[in-house]
């Protein structure tokens, strides 16, 4: 039987690199999109290369770039991809309010870029799209918790792009028959993270922390709260939205909710460091047993604007994907301590 395409924008960042494993694993002849960098940037996908087991005719990568319409076009026009996934995107919010432009040219036009390259290539019976939508665009929440209806209202140049991504996805699904799908992902973590994300940051600092590799971990607002899934489980997500009889929107979540500080306190749980906080807000301290300060906030990390709350609806996916977050945010601390501990080891030897 013939094997399946996917075109994965994005496959070098966390979800690109899970997804590509994911359909590799399902049968799926995988295809991704590289930027030229001036160093490696192939670090997460390097093992499915070096792997002796895998078949090394199933994954292939190719240079490109969303904000580039000719090498989109190129690429899809190749390929011909049964599905492409679009996960491309400057995805630091925070980063966004300092390249605001850039980050509107890659994350909401390169969307439509791709959409506009399958209807030009009259691909649409043959390419189903998957766009890579955000609970950022939430933003300022309007309900709680939040679901596909829930009225956007995003806080940050990123959380905008993705709006227009989101319905320009919707226009192309309703103007030209295109299989088009918005997945409405709440943060995912994973020993992939990149290491600027709040998460991956507080596993790194604390476990170098506890090897007596680092003094003190420095961040932003902690009372922030959000739902954090595990990145593994949400690819599968994606993948089941683009197997269903017809296109839709889902919110992917776990229903669950902890405060940055929450998850300081199950990371130095995790890591057996006794630990109590003083202060509040930008004040807030937290010391070790022996009166040592390890954490404490710095208004670098501050936001312009922040997004208070974050608490997705998951019962659409459930209902109509049969999807569920396998993983709650203990096993999640867990893999990311361990995975950190293991490799801060290599690194020492
Ligand atoms: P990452 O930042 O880890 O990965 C982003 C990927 O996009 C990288 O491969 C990056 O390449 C690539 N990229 C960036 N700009 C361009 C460009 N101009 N052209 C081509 N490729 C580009 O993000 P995640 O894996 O965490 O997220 C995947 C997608 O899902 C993103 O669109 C993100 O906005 C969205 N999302 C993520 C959530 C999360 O919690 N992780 C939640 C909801 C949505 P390079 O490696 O070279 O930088
Ligand atoms: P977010 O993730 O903005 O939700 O976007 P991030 O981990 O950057 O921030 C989460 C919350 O933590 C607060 N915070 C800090 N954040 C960072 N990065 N660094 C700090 O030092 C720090 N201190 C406190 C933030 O203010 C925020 O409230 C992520 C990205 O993956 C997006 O691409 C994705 O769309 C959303 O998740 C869902």
């Amino acid at each position: 039987m013939k094997k399946k395409t996917a075109l994965i924008f994005g496959v070098t960042g966390q979800d690109g690199s899970y997804l590509a494993e994911f359909l590799i694993k399902k049968g799926y002849l995988v295809h991704g999109v590289k930027r030229r960098s001036s160093s490696f940037n192939t670090g997460r996908i390097d093992h499915i290369y070096q792997d002796p087991f895998a078949n090394k005719k199933n994954f292939f990568l190719h240079y490109g770039d969303v904000t580039d319409a000719i090498s989109v076009s190129s690429l899809i026009k190749k390929i011909k991809p049964a599905e492409i996934y679009n996960l491309a995107a400057q995805s630091h919010v925070s980063v966004s309010f300092e390249v605001p432009e850039y980050t509107a040219n890659a994350d909401a036009v390169g969307a439509l870029r791709i959409l506009e390259a399958i209807k030009f290539h009259g691909f649409e019976k043959l390419t189903k799209f998957y766009q890579a939508g955000t609970s950022e665009m939430f933003g300022k929440v309007q309900e709680v918790p939040q679901t596909e209806k829930t009225a956007f209202y995003p806080r940050s140049p990123y959380g905008v792009a993705k709006v227009y991504a989101h319905w320009i996805t919707i226009n192309y699904r309703e103007a030209y028959n295109i299989f088009a799908c918005n997945g409405i992902l709440f943060n995912h973590e994973s020993p992939r993270r990149g290491e600027t994300f709040v998460t991956r940051k507080i596993v790194i600092a604390l476990c170098k922390i506890k090897l007596g590799l680092q003094d003190k971990l420095y961040l932003g607002n902690l009372e922030a709260k959000r739902d954090w899934g595990h990145a593994k489980d949400y690819v599968d997500a994606m993948w089941r939205m683009l197997q269903k009889k017809t296109p839709d929107d889902y919110v992917i979540a776990t229903g669950k909710q902890f405060s940055v500080k929450q998850f300081v306190n199950l990371v130095l749980k995790e890591l057996n460091i006794k630990f109590k906080w003083k202060g509040k807000g930008i004040s807030s301290k937290c010391y070790t047993e022996s009166g040592k300060c390890i954490v404490a906030c710095d208004k670098e990390y501050y936001r312009p604007l922040e997004v208070d709350t974050l608490l997705g609806n998951p019962n659409k996916a459930k209902k109509e994907l049969n999807w569920k977050a396998k993983t709650n945010i203990q096993n999640l601390v867990s893999d990311m301590v361990s995975s950190e501990l293991r490799s801060l080891d290599k690194n020492a030897l």
